[in-house]
């Protein structure tokens, strides 16, 4: 039976022009500097994201966790949404390796940060406080079921962090479903940050890879880092053949993503088992939970799915799921896990 994975969009192969793109690029090695391939897809992000200078890394987790460290050292402390991905999905990270305090706050409905709460948790100068330093934002916030946060809130971020001399980064993990989901150039919102790390692996279908982007300066220190966390990879142009389809082309057709999430949202609001608002969908997640009164648990609902239709999705835990609409979804699969759910419930 053919597997329907809606788990999430970290799931998606490459596609076949990015697996000849492979087969084919040119490659050095990169940890001197002399991977043809890399340094054009470095140069590709740099450029889409508005910065001066890249770095081709490993993953989302990696990306971020290299920006903590180069914009701050042990004993700083990093303010973060208590549902950001740094905080709650990245293993402490930040803490573990960095020695970087998180301090998380409550976010909104679409993931963002209370700016006066922001201003009250930055620190003044007492040996007894860690120091305040870093700024961590995400968009889109796969933690508010992906919603797309608008750029004037990055520029009152931008302010506060300014006026009391703190970084700010961003994890872009799904910037571009943010920035297409807003009809925005991505630069309207990365020129408000320090530094963003984008995601090739996720609804871009690329197999492997974030790119970090910052200054040059920055990206010369966030270079030292990777190779201090074994990120130092070497014929790696193999990977970014791929990742420079998936930042040319694979941009582009992001809507129909989200047009997809938009019909399942409207689909499984039909059904009586489900409790959805399909008016929070904005990208391409979508969270449901399952009735108090329904026939399955929701482990039950997981298992039957998969046994009877070959459709797998995401558990958030309590009685909550998540769908993530990508590349290799279609209309059908869409539909078929909108039946699927009709009639085993
Ligand atoms: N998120 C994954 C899981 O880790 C939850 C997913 O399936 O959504 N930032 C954000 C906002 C992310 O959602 C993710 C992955 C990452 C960073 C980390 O990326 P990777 O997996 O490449 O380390």
């Amino acid at each position: 039976m053919q597997t329907i994975d809606f788990r999430s969009d970290t799931v998606t192969w490459p596609t076949p022009a990015m697996r000849e793109a492979m087969a084919a690029a040119q490659v050095g090695d990169d940890v001197y500097g002399e991977d043809p391939t890399v340094i054009e897809l470095e140069a590709l992000a740099a450029e889409m994201l508005g910065k001066p200078a890249g770095l081709f890394v490993s993953s989302g987790t990696q990306g971020n966790l290299i920006a903590a460290l180069t914009h701050a050292q042990r004993g700083d402390e990093a303010i973060l949404g208590e549902d950001a991905h740094t905080f709650c999905w990245e293993a402490g990270g930040i803490a573990v390796l960095g020695g970087i305090t998180p301090r998380p706050l409550p976010t909104d409905h679409i993931g963002r940060l209370d700016l006066d709460q922001v201003r009250q948790a930055i620190r003044g100068d007492n040996p007894h406080w860690p120091r305040s330093r870093l700024i961590l934002t995400e968009n889109s916030s796969g933690g508010n079921h992906g919603a797309a946060i608008p750029p004037d809130y990055f520029a009152e971020l931008r302010a506060i962090a300014e006026a009391h001399d703190l970084r700010l980064h961003l994890d872009g993990a799904r910037l571009f479903n943010a920035t297409t989901a807003l009809q925005l150039d991505p630069t309207e919102i990365t020129r408000h940050v320090d530094s963003v790390s984008i995601c090739l692996s996720k609804g871009l279908c690329a197999p492997v890879g974030s790119v970090l982007v910052g200054d040059r300066d920055f990206i010369a220190q966030a270079r030292r880092q990777r190779k201090l966390l074994g990120g130092g990879m070497r014929q790696a142009g193999i990977l970014a053949a791929a990742g420079l389809i998936a930042l040319r082309d694979m941009t582009q057709r992001l809507t129909e993503d989200h047009d997809r999430a938009q019909r399942l949202a409207t689909g499984l609001a039909n059904l009586d088992a489900i409790a959805i608002d399909p008016t929070v969908v904005q990208t391409n997640m979508v969270f449901f939970a399952l009735a108090p009164d329904a026939s399955l648990s929701p482990p039950e609902v997981i298992e039957k799915l998969k046994a009877h239709s070959g459709i797998q999705l995401g558990f958030y835990g309590d009685r909550t799921f998540r769908a993530v609409t990508h590349y290799w979804i279609r209309d059908e699969h869409v539909d078929a896990l909108v039946a699927a759910l009709g009639e085993i419930l």
